[in-house]
């Protein structure tokens, strides 16, 4: 067994507080589309500033809708993989020995949610969720349709309840993921480009806090050369016999 992955299975053995922090990487196997992979990639086929920014949607919101309706669609046609599968198992095997430890996503899909992993904390929302684009208010369920494009009681369009680019991340929640990375023993990072912030910074904070971070990605990203560990591997594929 590579020195690496046998070190990393006795960290895994000892340590009581540990990060999962994940990306687009680990819905990929389930035939969700990744923002950056240039052959499949979201943002190859759209601009993230007309399609994921609050301009955006002030410009066109139908065309928004629409987007995100077709998203969601292909969310709720996509089954959790055996990365999403692994990660739940492992951290209701880890939760019954040590509540420390934290799932973190940047995904919208709610499929971590689905696998069984009760309660992720989604740094960019959730596609599933609505809100009020004028007060913020919860925006309820999706619409049955489009014909007529959602409002509050307050008479402005809602919106689905993800974090825009020039957007703030949910304070709390971005306060307790980074206050997990601060505390973590071991920092997985998961399927991710290491490209969006704040979330990006994850990792590097854990690290300089004395974090074993640990890659699992078929492709270098901007953290590789920072990480203890590297696995470059499809997470379907490397967490299974990891997490086992
Ligand atoms: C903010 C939700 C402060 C919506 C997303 C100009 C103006 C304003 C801000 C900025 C600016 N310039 C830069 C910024 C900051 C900006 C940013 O970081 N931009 C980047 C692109 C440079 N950040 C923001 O705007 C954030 N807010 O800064 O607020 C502020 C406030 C007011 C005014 C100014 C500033 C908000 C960022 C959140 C944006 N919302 N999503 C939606 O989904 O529609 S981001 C989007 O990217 C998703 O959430 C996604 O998760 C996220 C990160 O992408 P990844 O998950 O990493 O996915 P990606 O495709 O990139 O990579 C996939 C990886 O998986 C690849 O590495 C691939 O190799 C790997 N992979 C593929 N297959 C597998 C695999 N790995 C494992 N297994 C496999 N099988
Ligand atoms: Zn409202």
């Amino acid at each position: 067994m590579h020195a690496g992955i046998s070190d990393l299975a006795r960290r895994l053995r000892d340590c009581d507080r540990l990060v999962l922090f994940t990306g687009a990487g680990v819905s990929a196997e389930s035939g969700i589309p990744t923002f950056r992979d240039a052959q499949t990639g979201l943002w190859a086929r759209y601009s993230p500033e007309q399609l994921a920014s609050p301009e955006g949607f002030r410009t066109d919101p139908r065309t928004v809708w629409e987007w995100y309706a077709w998203r969601r669609e292909k969310c709720l046609a996509a089954a959790p993989n055996p990365a999403h599968l692994a990660i739940a198992e492992f951290i209701a095997e880890l939760q019954r020995r040590s509540p420390g430890v934290t799932l973190i996503t940047q995904n919208v899909d709610g499929l971590h949610q689905r696998a069984g992993s009760e309660a992720p904390l989604e740094l960019h929302g959730n596609l599933h969720r609505l809100k009020c684009f004028r007060c913020g208010a919860d925006g309820g369920d999706w619409p049955e349709t489009l014909d007529l494009l959602p409002r509050c009681a307050c008479g402005g369009l809602l919106r689905p309840a993800v974090v825009w680019f020039g957007e703030s991340l949910p304070g709390e929640v971005l306060a307790q993921a980074s206050e997990a990375g601060l505390q973590a023993g071991l920092f997985f990072s998961i399927g991710t480009s290491s490209l969006v912030y704040p979330a990006a910074d994850l990792p590097f904070q854990a690290k300089r806090r004395g974090a074993f971070v640990v890659e699992i990605n078929p492709q270098p990203t901007p953290l590789s050369r920072h990480a203890d560990l590297c696995l470059h591997g499809a997470a379907g594929g490397v967490l299974p016999r990891l997490l086992a």
